[in-house]
């Protein structure tokens, strides 16, 4: 039997308002562990990280509360790579996207341990390759996907030489609120952008399968992680960075059926619920029901694999 484990990260602090901490326990109740084991996982639910922040990595005036970022980062660096060497996919519950500095990395690790590459598919409205240089609000949660690529300069956080994510094995897809320098910065890099116009041109389908062919032809892993922001505001109203014209309800289904289709999924992350700013748990129950089409929910039963 496949195994999930979750992890909670209660991180609010790198989006710049309250209430991401409040996100573990909405996805909770919307029934993220049930409806795993009613597809037929062995679930484990690790509970909530609760580090101690890092007080001596010196000034970063462009980062806002740095020690406490770090610490989680740490914390969940750790505890992905753990999940994932015992056989089992890490989900992880946020918390603010600062969380993936920590997520993406541990699989990073367990990817360079494994030999084998680690892909990275970024479902969100916004790039996050800022860094404290280029950030214009300071908010860590714009910034992870620079640091999982070594572009950061924070990147002491975590050891030295430890395996970083090559831009041009990040996919994001979603995309339409990017600031100025980021756009310089994520084209320099090389990092793989569908915005919502190629979206709309070409149709999610099109988009994945060109991922899921890039991914395979290297026999690597996915991360797969899911910003609410991602989706069209009216369906997932709690989230604090909404952006209009996201993704519909259908369009986010079909590329979670499809990645489930494909095998490749090693980890996930889901973030940026804000239950606070939510409309009687709307986002955080399509949060679940996507995840849930992740991990093997179907309409009906497909005789084939898509492919
Ligand atoms: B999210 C902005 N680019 O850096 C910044 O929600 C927004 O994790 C970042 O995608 C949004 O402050 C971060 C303006
Ligand atoms: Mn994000
Ligand atoms: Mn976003
Ligand atoms: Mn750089």
């Amino acid at each position: 039997m496949v195994s999930i484990g979750l992890i909670g990260v209660p991180l609010e602090e790198g989006s710049g308002r309250r209430g991401c901490s409040m996100g573990p326990t909405a996805l909770r109740i919307a029934g993220i562990d049930r409806v795993m084991a009613d597809l037929g996982f062995d679930v484990t639910d690790h509970g909530d990280l609760r580090p101690e922040p890092v007080d001596n990595l010196g000034r970063h005036s462009g980062a806002k509360h740095l020690p406490i970022v770090a610490g989680y980062t740490r914390a969940l660096e750790a505890v992905t790579y753990d999940t994932a060497s015992k056989g089992a996919v890490p989900v992880i519950l946020g918390g603010d996207h600062a969380l993936s500095m920590g997520s993406v990395s541990g699989m990073a690790r367990y990817a360079a341990e494994s030999k084998r590459p680690l892909f990275v598919l970024w479902l969100d409205a916004h790039a996050d390759f800022n860094t404290p240089e280029t950030s214009p609000s300071g908010n860590m949660h714009g910034m992870p996907v620079a640091f999982f690529c070594g572009h950061a300069e924070f990147a002491e956080i975590l050891p030295p030489g430890r395996p970083l994510v090559d831009p041009k094995r990040v996919y994001q897809v979603g995309i339409r609120s990017v600031d100025e320098t980021e756009r310089q910065e994520i084209n320099r890099h090389g990092v793989n952008v569908y915005d919502m116009r190629a979206l709309d041109e070409m149709g999610v389908a099109a988009i994945v399968k060109e991922i899921l062919k890039a991914v395979e032809r290297e026999d690597g892993l996915l991360h797969v992680s899911l910003d609410v922001d991602f989706l069209e505001p009216d369906i997932a109203p709690g989230v604090g960075t909404t952006v209009p014209g996201g993704a519909t309800f259908r369009e986010a289904h079909l590329v979670m059926e499809m990645l489930c289709d494909s095998g490749r999924v090693s980890s996930l992350d889901l973030v940026e619920l804000n239950p606070f700013l939510d409309d009687r748990g709307k986002s955080a129950r399509v949060m679940v029901e996507l995840a849930a089409s992740l991990f093997g929910r179907r309409i009906l039963d497909r005789p084939t694999r898509s492919g």
